[in-house]
C-alpha cells in the first residue's frame, strides 16, 4: 500500500472507532478493555476439568483456561457467600469491608471496584446473584436475585422492579446478559459482572440435564469416612453428607406417599410447588423411579452414607453441565461480535466445596476444597494461551486486577494486589503466605470460628470462641489434611516462625485486635 492508501486506511480506521465506539472491541491497543466477570456459587474446582482431569468435562470453561490463564493457587478470604461478594467488590478483608458473615447488610456506601469503573466512563451491569442485602451501588443496570433465589420460574429486582421469570435459573441469568449485552450503550467498554446462582445447594438441575451422567458413579474420596481426630472443630461441624443432608430437599426423595418425612420436605415442596405442570412432569419422570429403587433397597450405615453421595455428586455436576454450556453461549456472543479479543472474561465461584472430602458438603473450613476456588483469566491482547499462574492469589486482588486493566489508579485503601503482572508472565515480588479468617459461628453447619495462614507448603489455624484449638498441617505430605501435627514437639521451630507470619499478616491487614478473638 502506498503513503497515500495508508493515509486514507486510517482515517476510515479513526472515523469508524470514533463513530461507533468499536474501539473498545476491536482492542487496538489504546481502548480499555471490557470486564466480564462470570461467578458461580459454590462451584468446587474438583467439578472443572481444567482443575481435576478426572471430572466429568466441562469444555467451555476450560476454553478460558485454554485461550488464558488458569490459577493453580488461588484462595478466599471467607470461605462464605456474602462475604466472598464483599470482599471482590472491595478488594478488602471482612472485617474492614465490614460483611464479616451472611447477616450482615453490605455497607453500599464504600468504595467498591465497579464504582470506580462507573465514574471512569465504563457502563456497568450486575445480572444474577447479590446477596448483599443492600441495593446495588455503583451498576447502570442492575438486575437481581431476591436472597439466594430459587431454580426455577425465579423473582428478580430489576433495577428496582420486581419481575417474575419462567424458566431454570442459569439460562434465565445468561439470557439476561445477553439481552444486555446487545442493549448496552456501546459507546463505552463494559463492565458486566454476571453471577449465577448454580451450583448453590440443593442443587436442582434443568429439567433439560435431568438425566445427564445417570450411568456414572462417582469416586467416593479417600477420607469420605474420616473420623476427625486431632481435629475437633471438623468433629463438631454439621455439614456432614452421612448426617445433614436431607433426604427430601437435598437429595429430592419427595415421595407421593409421603413416607418419607424430613426436616425439610416442607421446605422442598414449596420449592416445588412453584414448578410449571410440564416441569412437575418431567421432574416427576426422572425422581419417581429413584425414589421407588430407594425405598426397595431400604439402605443402612455406610450403604446408606455412600447412596447419599452418589445422589448428591449426580445433581451437583447436573448443575455444573448447565453452567458450562450457558458460559458457552457468553462465549460465542463474544466471538460473533468481535468482542473476544478486547474482554477480559474471568470465571471463578464466590468459594470452593466439598464434594464429600471429610465426608462433607458445603465450605467455611479453612481446609483445601472450600479455602480454593477457580480462578481462570482470558484476555487474548495481553495473555498468552495456556498461561499457568502458581502464586498464591486470593479474592482482595480481583477489584485490584479489574482497576489496573481499565487505567484506573487503585486506591492505597484496598487490601489486594493487582494479577496483572502474574497474568502477563512479567517478573513481580509475590507474597508467600495468604490470611484466612470465618466468623459465622454459631450459625447454620455450626463452624467454629477460626483464622489462619497458609503458605505454599504449610497451613497453621486457630479455632477460637468457645474452642481453643490449633491445627498445623503439612501440605506436601498431608495434602488431604488429615494429620493435624501442631503437638508434636519437633514442629516448634515451625510453628513459631508460622506464627510470627500469621502476625504479621494480622497487623498488614488490621485484623490484630485480639480483643474480639
Ligand atoms: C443456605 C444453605 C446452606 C448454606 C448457606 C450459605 N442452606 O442457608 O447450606 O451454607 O445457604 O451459602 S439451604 O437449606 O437454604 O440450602 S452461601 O453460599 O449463600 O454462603
Ligand atoms: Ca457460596
Amino acid at each position: 500500500m502506498n503513503r497515500l492508501g495508508i493515509f486514507l486506511s486510517g482515517i476510515a480506521l479513526a472515523s469508524g472507532l470514533a463513530s461507533c465506539g468499536v474501539r473498545d472491541k476491536l482492542g487496538d491497543g489504546t481502548g480499555r478493555p471490557n470486564i466480564l466477570f462470570i461467578m458461580t456459587d459454590d462451584h468446587s474446582y474438583q467439578t472443572l476439568s481444567a482443575y481435576n482431569k478426572k471430572a466429568q468435562p466441562t469444555p467451555n470453561l476450560d476454553r478460558i483456561a485454554q485461550e488464558g490463564a488458569i490459577f493453580e493457587n488461588s484462595f478466599v478470604t471467607n470461605s462464605i457467600c456474602a462475604p466472598s461478594r464483599a470482599t471482590m467488590l472491595t478488594g478488602k478483608f471482612s472485617h474492614i469491608n465490614g460483611q464479616t458473615n451472611n447477616a450482615a447488610t453490605f455497607d453500599g456506601n464504600q468504595l467498591t471496584f465497579p464504582k470506580l469503573l462507573q465514574d471512569a466512563g465504563y457502563e456497568t451491569s450486575l445480572i444474577g446473584k447479590w446477596h448483599l442485602k443492600s441495593e446495588p451501588t455503583g451498576f447502570n443496570h442492575w438486575d437481581i436475585l431476591i436472597g439466594q433465589g430459587t431454580y426455577y420460574n425465579p423473582n428478580f429486582t430489576t433495577n428496582g422492579v420486581l419481575t417474575h421469570h419462567e424458566g431454570y435459573i442459569t439460562n434465565i441469568i445468561t439470557e439476561k446478559a445477553l439481552a444486555w449485552l446487545g442493549e448496552r450503550d456501546k459507546t463505552k467498554p463494559f463492565c458486566l459482572l454476571l453471577h449465577h446462582k448454580a451450583t448453590h445447594r440443593d442443587w436442582q438441575p434443568d429439567t433439560a440435564l435431568l438425566n445427564l451422567y445417570n450411568d456414572i458413579e462417582f469416586e467416593l474420596p479417600e477420607n469420605f469416612f474420616d473420623t476427625y481426630q486431632g481435629r475437633q472443630a471438623a468433629g463438631e461441624q454439621q455439614l456432614s453428607i452421612a448426617t445433614d443432608l436431607d433426604l427430601v430437599y437435598d437429595l429430592k426423595l419427595l415421595d407421593k406417599e409421603g413416607e418419607i418425612q424430613t426436616k425439610y420436605r416442607k421446605e422442598f415442596q414449596r420449592m416445588i410447588d412453584r414448578f410449571t405442570p410440564e416441569q412437575r412432569r418431567r421432574w416427576d419422570e426422572e425422581y419417581d423411579p429413584i425414589i421407588a429403587d430407594f425405598k426397595k433397597q431400604g439402605l443402612e450405615g455406610d450403604e446408606l452414607s455412600k447412596w447419599k453421595f452418589q445422589r448428591y455428586m449426580h445433581d451437583y455436576v447436573r448443575c455444573v453441565a448447565s453452567v458450562d454450556l450457558n458460559i458457552g453461549r457468553i462465549l460465542k456472543y463474544l466471538d460473533d461480535n468481535e468482542l473476544a479479543k478486547n474482554t477480559i472474561v474471568v470465571y471463578t465461584s464466590d468459594q470452593g466445596f466439598y464434594m464429600g472430602e471429610h465426608g462433607f458438603f458445603d465450605k467455611r473450613f479453612m481446609y483445601e476444597q472450600s479455602l480454593r476456588t477457580p480462578l481462570l483469566v482470558r484476555y487474548p491482547q495481553k495473555i498468552k494461551a495456556g498461561t499457568k499462574v502458581g502464586q498464591l492469589v486470593q479474592n482482595i486482588d480481583y477489584a485490584p486486577t479489574f482497576l489496573d486493566y481499565a487505567g484506573v489508579k487503585i486506591p492505597a485503601e484496598i487490601q489486594g494486589i493487582s494479577l496483572k503482572p502474574l497474568l502477563e508472565d512479567k517478573q513481580t515480588e509475590w507474597r508467600e503466605a495468604i490470611y484466612y479468617h470465618y466468623y459465622d459461628y454459631p450459625a447454620e453447619h455450626m463452624v467454629k470460628r477460626h483464622y489462619g495462614i497458609r503458605t505454599e507448603r504449610y497451613k497453621l489455624i486457630h479455632f477460637y470462641n468457645d474452642i481453643d484449638q490449633w491445627e498445623l498441617y503439612d501440605l506436601e505430605n498431608d495434602p488431604d489434611e488429615m494429620n493435624n501435627i501442631y503437638d508434636q514437639r519437633e514442629n516448634s521451630e515451625l510453628i513459631d516462625s508460622l506464627k510470627m507470619k500469621l502476625a504479621e499478616l494480622q497487623v498488614q491487614y488490621e485484623d490484630a485486635d485480639r480483643s474480639t478473638y
